[in-house]
């Protein structure tokens, strides 16, 4: 097993519980960093000692340096500061679990660095697949989804006799606060309802992707990248419980499914120690106090951003990051209470009519598509 983790987002729902599982496992924290939560980045500066403290925002990057000047620990700040943790050279696993495309830069670094990167940012891969996916396999290194429904068909491919044998894969959708609500119920749903999650405790971000489900189009395209699948044999069954986290099905029509309580910590800490597995903190699972699991299919027309992920995919350019940023936007809009729940699907499937498609070459390109169409999102506001 690794020893030496760095953790980008460390602050965060999934960073939290990244740094439980790394003390069940005894690892060492070399870098840590923080979007701008200085005090809980603090905390844990005193309780890892890290080499490198990363704090996003620069102005309260320079506050967080005078705080912590009794320490060792050296500050950075910037997308200069996470591209430093994710190719700091003590670290055996870069554990990417920043919020947004922002993590795209540090993915592809780490990927250069010849470090294995544990991956919980899906947006790094949706908007640059293809830049990632290439960097990965250029150095050989391991991309190990973190993502609780990539990690469980991760965990079902384990033993699989032959790529040609994989007929299909089942991502599994919680449905979010607003499942079996038509648009007309919609309209009028507050920002304390959006937030209010059925199963997982989750940031805010993608507490909102769920209940949109642009969270689960996210995953449809995290999940043609991890697992080099066309994305019409990507299919999404929504599951009211969260205990089955997702699929893989044969060729002979046989299912495999990997089941658990809703608890990050498995798939976390199973992309640290992969391919081996330890005792964890999370719970058993008792089926038969769950009793009963159900199915039902996804609605498309009412939940738009799904639609517009699998469209986004069939385009292929940057049609994937277009529709990623003007997710990010809208969602952040949606947030600070700018726009209406509805307004978020329109302006997402919109912005792949409105802006320009074209074929990336590089990360700039990338940031391109992503800035045109937020752009185009605040125009329409
Ligand atoms: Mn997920």
């Amino acid at each position: 097993m690794i020893k030496n983790i760095s953790i980008l987002g460390s602050t965060g729902s999934i960073g939290t519980q990244a740094l439980n599982v790394a003390d069940n496992l005894g690892l060492n924290v070399c870098a840590l960093t923080a979007c701008s939560n200085i005090k809980t980045l603090e905390d844990q500066v005193r309780k890892y000692r890290p080499a490198l403290a990363v704090v996003y925002d620069e102005n309260k990057a320079c506050e967080f340096k005078k705080n912590i000047n009794d320490t060792d620990t050296k500050v950075m700040c910037g997308m200069e500061g996470l591209v430093a943790a994710a190719t700091i050279s003590s670290a055996q696993l870069v554990l990417n679990s920043v919020v947004g495309m922002v993590g795209l830069e540090p993915t592809i670094s780490a990927a250069n660095a010849k470090k294995n990167i544990a991956l919980a940012n899906k947006e790094a891969l949706v908007v640059g697949g293809k830049l990632v996916i290439d960097a990965v396999k250029n150095n050989g290194v391991k991309l190990l989804p973190v993502d609780s429904e990539h990690s469980a068909i991760f965990q079902c491919l384990q033993g699989m006799p032959d790529k040609k044998a994989l007929k299909k894969l089942i991502l599994t959708a919680s449905g979010g606060p607003f499942f079996g609500k038509r648009v007309d119920e919609l309209k009028n749903v507050t920002l304390e309802q959006a937030l209010n999650h059925p199963n997982w405790s989750m940031g805010a971000k993608i507490t909102i992707d769920s209940a949109t489900m642009m969270n689960k189009g996210l995953e449809i395209i995290e999940a043609k990248w991890l697992f080099d699948m066309p994305e019409d044999k990507i299919d999404v069954v929504v599951h009211r419980e969260s205990i089955v986290h997702s699929l893989i099905e044969y060729c002979d029509n046989s299912i495999i499914a990997q089941l658990g309580l809703p608890d990050m910590r498995i798939p976390i800490q199973y992309a640290v120690t992969y391919p081996q597995r330890f005792p964890s903190p999370v719970g058993e699972l008792d089926l038969t106090q769950i009793c009963k699991l159900t199915f039902d299919k996804p609605d498309y027309q009412t939940f738009k951003c799904l639609n517009a992920c699998k469209k986004a995919l069939s385009m292929g350019g940057v049609a994937t990051a277009i529709v990623n940023g003007a997710n990010e936007i809208a969602n952040e809009l949606f947030r600070n209470k700018k726009i209406s729940f509805l307004d978020i699907g329109e302006l997402v499937s919109s912005s792949l009519d409105e802006v320009e498609n074209f074929e990336p070459e590089c990360v700039d390109d990338v940031l391109k598509a992503d800035n045109m169409a937020r752009k185009y999102v605040l125009s329409k506001i």
